[in-house]
């Protein structure tokens, strides 16, 4: 594969205390990021928004890699449409995992099948790839167009978990084998109280609510307690929080984690990863030269979790 540093720092580089500049890609637009740690290593999966585009017409997924944190190695193009035999169009947000030495990319893709929005899942057995469709088939496709933005957990106990959507939240059980759903795929019920506002239908029109979950769903855990955190506010989009004892709910409000700001861009996506005791949430910006709201590259920021676990507000770079 054809590897190539694409960004050195002019950073005086004082171990992982220097920050990278953001956006991180400086070659090309990299929307949707998701890290993953692995051997000592930080991947960042992402999205390829095309230069002059009028719409997320995106056709494949990205990598990049990084010891430091400042310099990012570019693993070129791993993933695309044409891996997935059923998929034709809007290679939208994704995550991959590792299980037993496997690597498993979700994503989500326009169905040929359905004619609505899909999730699949490609495998490899190296974060760098080459990654295969694992099923031929879509993982869960059921014709809707809410099926975007898959993101996974392994819990402590082993169970993996995938959750997505827009503007519904869906979660189902993964199998061990991690390419096949382990139960029936349940919606979790937005509340005021768990998200800031209820369902999209249950919404009073013209009502101001305190806050509103959109898409770009991504799932963690921490002190024992799932943590997901998401786009909210519609257009433009900010990024929020809830935290629940159980991934089916109820949920809790947390609150904004990353304010609407000058991000150039009306959606946000974001993906929260520690690395050699420190912690980071990617998220994604117009920032750079010729980007916007379909022109969107991924960033970075460093972050210290509150002494409960909780999640500090967070600023993007310039704000
Ligand atoms: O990249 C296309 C879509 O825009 C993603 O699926 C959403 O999360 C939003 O970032």
């Amino acid at each position: 594969m054809n590897t190539k540093k694409i960004l050195l720092s002019s950073l005086m580089l004082t171990g992982l205390a220097a920050s990278a500049q953001n956006p991180i890609v400086q070659t090309c637009y990299s929307s949707d990021p998701a890290p993953m740690v692995h051997n000592d290593r930080m991947y960042v999966y992402t999205g390829h928004d095309e230069a002059g585009a009028d719409f997320f017409w995106m056709y494949e997924w990205r990598l990049y890699s990084t010891d430091d944190m400042v310099n990012w190695t570019d693993h070129g193009v791993p993933l695309s449409l044409g891996t997935f035999k059923w998929a034709d169009d809007r290679a939208w947000a994704a995550q991959c995992i590792e299980r037993n030495g496997k690597f498993y990319w979700y994503i989500c893709a326009h169905s040929k099948l359905s004619g609505g929005m899909a999730i699949g899942v490609a495998v490899a057995d190296s974060p760098t790839g080459p990654f295969k469709d694992a099923i031929g088939k879509p993982l869960f496709d059921n014709g809707k167009w809410d099926n975007i933005d898959p993101t996974v957990l392994i819990d402590d106990d082993g169970q993996a978990y995938v959750l997505w959507g827009n503007p519904n939240i869906y979660w189902a059980k993964l199998n061990n084998d991690m390419v096949s759903l382990g139960s029936e795929v349940a919606m979790i019920e937005q509340t005021v109280e768990g998200f800031g506002a209820p369902q999209m239908d249950k919404r009073e029109k013209g009502k101001k609510y305190k806050d509103n979950y959109t898409e770009g769903p991504w799932l963690s855990k921490r002190n024992g307690k799932y943590q997901l955190l998401y786009a909210a506010g519609g257009i433009p989009e900010h990024l929020a929080w809830s935290e629940a004892d159980n991934i089916a709910g109820p949920w809790r409000y947390k609150g904004i984690l990353m304010p609407e700001g000058n991000t150039k861009s009306f959606t946000n996506h974001c993906g929260v990863a520690d690395y050699k005791g420190h912690s980071y949430l990617f998220y994604h910006t117009g920032k750079l030269p010729g980007g916007g709201g379909f022109g969107r590259s991924t960033a970075v920021e460093e972050f210290k979790y509150n002494a409960d676990g909780t999640f500090p507000v967070i600023h993007p770079t310039d704000d």
